[in-house]
C-alpha cells in the first residue's frame, strides 16, 4: 500500500528550512497545480484573500511579511487540486471496490463535482438533483418520531456563517445533538478552563509572545501541526528567551528549525535551537511534572523566599491554600516516578518559571487527550496562576486549537451542552423556543446509533468515522443507520461506510469564490487566539455544481421544517444578513460584527481574563484540585506501555498526503510503533519487527491492530506512537474524559503480542 519501499532512518537536520521548501514545490507538483497554486498561495492569510484551510494558529501582522508554511500549502494543493471525482469515476468504481483502496489513495483521487446518492442495487454512487438530495433528507428527518434521533455533526472546517445557521436549524428541528471534532479535541479547554478562569478559550493573543520572558510548549508538536508558530518560537529564542518542550517524543521542530522566512539562514543553511529544555515526559506524566514544579514554588515560599504573586493570588484568585495542601501531600520520589523527570530537571523548569516575570504555557493534544484532560488544563492554569500570569503582556495559557475554525464554530452555537441564556437570546432573536435538554457529543452519537437508537447523520464536513474512536465498532454504528450524509470538497472513508440510504454533497471549498445571486460573499473564521477575520476565496470553484455551505444548511433546513419562524431563503445570497443575525444572538462579543470585520485585520474577541476580569460564578479565578499524580487510571498489567496516537507531518488528521514522516525518519510506512530499544529488547524483540497491538481494557471487547513495524525511536520509557486514523481500532469508545466527552487517545493502555 505504500508509495515507496519504507525506510526508517533518524533524522539529524533541523527542520523546516529548504526540506520545508521542497515539500512545497512536491506537493503542487503532485496535486498539478504549480501555477494556479502558487498564485493563490499568494492571497493565503493576505488581507482580501482567504484564510488557510489547514490550522487555526493565526497568521502574524499581514503588513510584516508574506509567511511561508509547507502545511498550509499542503492543505491548499489538495484542495486546489486538478484531479476530480466526476459522476464517471463512481460508475466505475462499486463502493466495495472503493473499500478496498486506501484512505490516501481516496484523497488522492481529488475534488468531488456533483451531489451523490447510494444505490443499493449496484452498490454505487449514483448522481442526484440538489433538490432530489434535499428532499431526501426532508423527508427522513420529518419522519423520525423524535428529533433525537439525528445526529448532526460538524467539522472545524465550517465558517462561522454556516457553523451558526446549521446551530439554528437543528435547534428548530429539535435537538441538541452537536457532537463536532472539536469533542475529540480541545473539549478540555472549552469545558474545563471556564470553572478555573471564566472563559473556555486561550489568553494569549500573537503580541504576547514578543513580550513573554518564557515559553513552555507542553504536548504539542508546533513544528507539524502550527508550523506558523515556529516563527514566534525562533524570534523568542533569538532573545534569549527560555522555551522548555514537554513532549515523550523529542519532536525535530522542538530541537532545532531552521526558519523558511529567513533568508540569511536558509542561504548559509544556519538553524535555530528551539528548546533550552527538553523534558522527556511519560506519556500521561504532565500532572506529576505539573504539581512538581508548584511543589517548588511552595517550597521555596516556605523558605522565605517570594515567588509566589500574592498582591494577584489575594486580589484575584480563590482556593491556594487547598493547593498547596494537595501539591506538598505529593512526596518527591512518586513526582519523579509518576512523570518520569529527575527531581533535578523539575526544579530546572521551576527556575525557568520563577525567574520569568511573563510566562506562556501553549499546549496540544499530549495534554488534552487524557482521561482526566479537562482536569489537567486545569493544573495548567494553577501553576500560571500562582504567579500572576494572566492579564498582563505576555502572559497566558495558549491553548493550540486544531481546524482552521474549530473555535469559531464553538463560538456561534455548535454546542451539546448549550447555556440557558444563549437558549434565551435563540428564542428571542427567531422566535422559536429551543430544546433545552443537552444532546449528545461524539462519543455519545456513536453510543446512540450502537443502541439503535440514532437514525440519521448529517456530517457538515469531516470524516467521522475515521476520526472517532473504535473503528470497527463505528462502522457498525453507521451501517446500522437509515440515512448518513457526508457535506464534503473530498471523499473520503466516512462516504462509504453509510447507511440504508446515503449522500454525497459537494462544496464550495475556503480557496474558493463564493458568488450568489447577491455578489461575491465572503465568511468568517475565528483562530485559536480569538482573532475573527474575513476569508475570501480567489479560485474558481472546482466544478459548477458544487454549493456553498451556508446555502446547503439553508436548503436542509426548507426542506425540514415546515411553517419555519427563520428568513432561510433570505440567507442563501446575502451571509451580512447571517452576520446580523450572529451580532444580535451575542450582543457583547460579536457587537456591530458587520462594521468590524470591514477592517482588513479583522477584530479581536474580548476575552475577560486578559483584563483580569473573570466570568466565573464567584467572579475570581480558581484553583481547582486533581488529587493524586495520575492523568489516567491505572492499569495492573506490567506488560503494559502507553501508546499516543499522533499525526505525522504529511497528514491532516484523516487525509493522508503522504506516507512519509520526514522529522521522524520514517519514510513510506504509516504502519510503524515507536519504542524505545529498552522497552523493545525487555520483550524480547528487533527492531524492524513486526508484531501486533492489542488493547488492554476491561470491557471483554478485543481490540487488535496487526502489522505494525517497531522504529527504534527515543520514546521516554513505557511510552510508544504510532498513527492517527490507523490505531484508532485500538481506542475503546469509552476511554474518554468524563468531564469534556474527548476520547483518551494520547494514553491507549496496550500489550505488543506477536503478528498473527
Ligand atoms: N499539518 C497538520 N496540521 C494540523 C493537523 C494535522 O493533522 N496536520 N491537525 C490539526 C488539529 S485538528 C489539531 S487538534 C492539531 C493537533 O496538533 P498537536 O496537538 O500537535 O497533535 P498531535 O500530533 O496529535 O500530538 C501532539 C504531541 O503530543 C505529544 N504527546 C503524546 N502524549 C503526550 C503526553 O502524555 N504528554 C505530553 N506532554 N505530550 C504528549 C506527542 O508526542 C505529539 O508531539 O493540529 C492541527 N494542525
Ligand atoms: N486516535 C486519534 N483520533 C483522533 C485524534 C487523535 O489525535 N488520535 N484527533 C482528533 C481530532 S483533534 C480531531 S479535530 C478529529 C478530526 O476529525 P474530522 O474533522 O472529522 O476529520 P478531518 O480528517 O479533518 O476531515 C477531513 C474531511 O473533511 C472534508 N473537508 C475538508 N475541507 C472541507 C470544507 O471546507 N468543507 C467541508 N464541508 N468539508 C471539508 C473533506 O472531505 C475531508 O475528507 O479527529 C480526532 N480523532
Ligand atoms: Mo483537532
Amino acid at each position: 500500500m505504500a508509495e515507496t519501499k519504507p525506510r526508517y532512518r533518524p533524522y539529524t537536520s533541523p527542520a523546516g528550512g529548504w526540506g520545508a521548501a521542497a515539500a512545497t514545490a512536491k506537493v503542487l507538483l503532485e496535486q498539478s497545480v504549480v501555477t494556479k497554486g502558487s498564485r493563490a498561495l499568494l492571497s493565503m492569510n493576505q488581507p482580501g484573500g482567504f484564510k488557510c484551510p489547514s490550522c487555526a494558529f493565526p497568521d502574524a501582522d499581514c503588513t510584516k511579511k508574506l509567511e511561508f508554511c509547507e502545511n498550509g500549502a499542503k492543505a491548499l494543493a489538495h484542495e486546489a487540486t486538478k484531479f476530480r471525482v466526476t459522476r464517471d469515476f463512481f460508475a466505475q468504481h462499486s463502493v466495495a471496490d472503493l473499500m478496498a483502496q486506501s484512505d490516501y489513495w481516496l484523497e488522492m483521487q481529488g475534488r468531488l463535482t456533483e451531489p451523490m446518492r447510494y444505490d443499493a442495487a449496484s452498490d454505487h454512487y449514483v448522481p442526484v438533483s440538489w433538490d432530489e438530495a434535499f428532499a431526501t433528507i426532508g423527508r427522513h428527518l420529518s419522519a423520525l418520531d423524535s428529533p433525537h434521533r439525528a445526529e448532526f455533526y460538524t467539522s472545524g472546517r465550517t465558517p462561522n456563517e454556516a457553523a451558526f445557521l446549521y446551530s439554528i436549524f437543528v435547534r428548530e428541528y429539535g435537538t441538541n445533538n452537536f457532537p463536532d471534532c472539536s469533542n475529540m479535541c480541545h473539549e478540555p479547554t472549552s469545558r474545563g478552563l471556564p470553572h478555573s478562569i471564566g472563559v473556555g478559550k486561550g489568553t494569549v493573543v500573537l503580541e504576547d509572545f514578543e513580550h513573554a520572558e518564557a515559553i513552555f510548549v507542553i504536548g504539542q508538536n508546533s513544528g507539524t501541526n502550527a508550523p506558523r508558530m515556529m516563527t514566534l518560537l525562533v524570534e523568542a529564542r533569538r532573545r534569549g528567551v527560555p522555551i522548555v518542550a514537554v513532549n515523550p517524543m523529542p519532536e525535530r521542530a522542538l530541537i532545532r528549525f531552521t526558519e523558511p522566512q529567513d533568508m540569511v539562514q536558509m542561504a548559509t543553511l544556519g538553524s535555530t535551537p528551539i528548546a533550552s529544555e527538553f523534558v522527556h515526559i511519560k506519556i500521561g506524566g504532565d500532572l506529576a511534572l505539573l504539581k512538581g514544579m508548584m511543589r517548588v514554588l511552595f517550597e521555596r515560599e516556605a523558605a522565605g523566599e517570594t515567588v509566589l504573586d500574592h498582591e494577584f493570588l489575594a486580589g484575584h484568585t480563590v482556593g491556594v491554600d487547598a493547593l498547596r495542601d494537595d501539591v506538598m501531600g505529593e512526596s518527591w520520589p512518586d513526582i519523579v516516578a509518576a512523570s518520569g523527570i529527575s527531581e533535578e530537571q523539575i526544579r530546572r523548569c521551576a527556575d525557568i518559571y520563577i525567574r520569568s516575570k511573563a510566562t506562556i504555557i501553549c499546549y496540544g493534544m499530549g495534554i488534552t487527550q487524557h482521561q482526566m484532560g479537562s482536569q489537567l488544563v486545569q493544573q495548567v492554569a494553577n501553576l500560571l496562576l500562582l504567579r500572576g500570569n494572566f492579564g498582563k503582556p505576555g502572559a497566558g495559557i495558549s491553548p493550540i486549537r486544531g481546524h482552521s475554525n474549530v473555535q469559531g464554530d464553538r463560538t456561534v452555537g455548535i454546542d451539546e451542552k448549550p447555556s440557558p441564556a444563549y437558549l434565551d437570546r435563540v428564542r428571542d432573536v427567531f422566535g422559536f423556543d429551543p430544546p433545552r435538554e443537552h444532546g449528545h457529543h461524539t462519543v455519545e452519537s456513536v453510543e446512540a446509533m450502537l443502541a439503535g437508537e440514532a437514525k440519521v447523520f448529517i456530517g457538515l464536513g469531516g470524516n467521522f468515522v475515521r476520526a472517532v474512536p473504535d473503528t470497527e465498532r463505528a462502522y457498525a454504528a453507521m451501517q446500522g443507520l437509515d440515512l448518513t450524509v457526508g457535506i464534503a470538497t473530498k471523499l473520503n472513508r466516512g462516504h462509504l461506510i453509510h447507511g440504508r440510504e446515503a449522500l454525497i454533497l459537494p462544496v464550495v471549498a475556503r480557496s474558493e469564490r463564493i458568488e450568489t445571486a447577491a455578489g461575491e460573499q465572503f465568511v468568517t473564521i475565528e483562530d485559536s487566539m480569538s482573532n475573527v477575520t474575513a476569508s475570501r476565496g480567489v479560485l474558481d470553484p472546482a466544478s459548477p455544481h458544487l454549493l456553498p455551505e451556508v446555502e446547503i444548511v439553508c436548503r436542509m433546513a426548507m426542506a425540514t421544517l415546515s411553517g419555519s419562524k427563520v428568513d432561510w431563503a433570505g440567507y442563501i445570497d446575502d451571509y451580512n444578513r447571517i452576520r446580523d443575525r450572529i451580532a444580535e444572538v451575542y450582543p457583547t462579543i460579536y457587537a456591530d460584527f458587520g462594521a468590524r470585520i470591514a477592517n482588513p485585520r479583522g477584530f479581536h474577541l474580548d476575552i475577560p481574563p486578559r483584563r483580569r476580569v473573570w466570568p466565573t460564578p464567584n467572579g475570581k479565578a480558581n484553583f481547582l484540585l486533581l488529587p493524586g499524580l495520575a492523568a489516567n487510571a491505572p492499569v495492573g498489567d506490567p506488560a503494559m506501555l502507553r501508546l499516543a496516537t499522533v499525526r505525522s507531518h504529511d497528514q491532516f488528521n484523516t487525509t493522508i498526503y503522504s506516507y512519509n514522516d520526514r522529522y521522524r525518519g520514517v519514510k513510506g510506512d504509516r504502519m510503524v510503533l515507536f519504542v524505545n530499544a529498552e522497552d523493545r529488547a525487555a520483550r524480547d524483540l528487533e527492531a524492524g519487527a513486526v508484531v501486533a497491538l492489542e488493547t488492554i481494557s476491561g470491557d471483554g471487547i478485543a481490540r487488535r491492530v496487526e502489522g505494525l513495524t517497531l522504529i527504534d525511536y527515543p520514546m521516554s520509557p513505557g511510552s510508544v506512537a504510532g498513527y492517527y486514523p490507523e490505531l484508532n481500532p485500538l481506542l475503546p469508545l469509552d476511554y474518554y474524559d468524563r468531564i469534556s466527552g474527548t476520547p483518551a487517545a494520547k494514553s491507549i493502555p496496550v500489550r505488543i503480542v506477536a503478528a498473527a
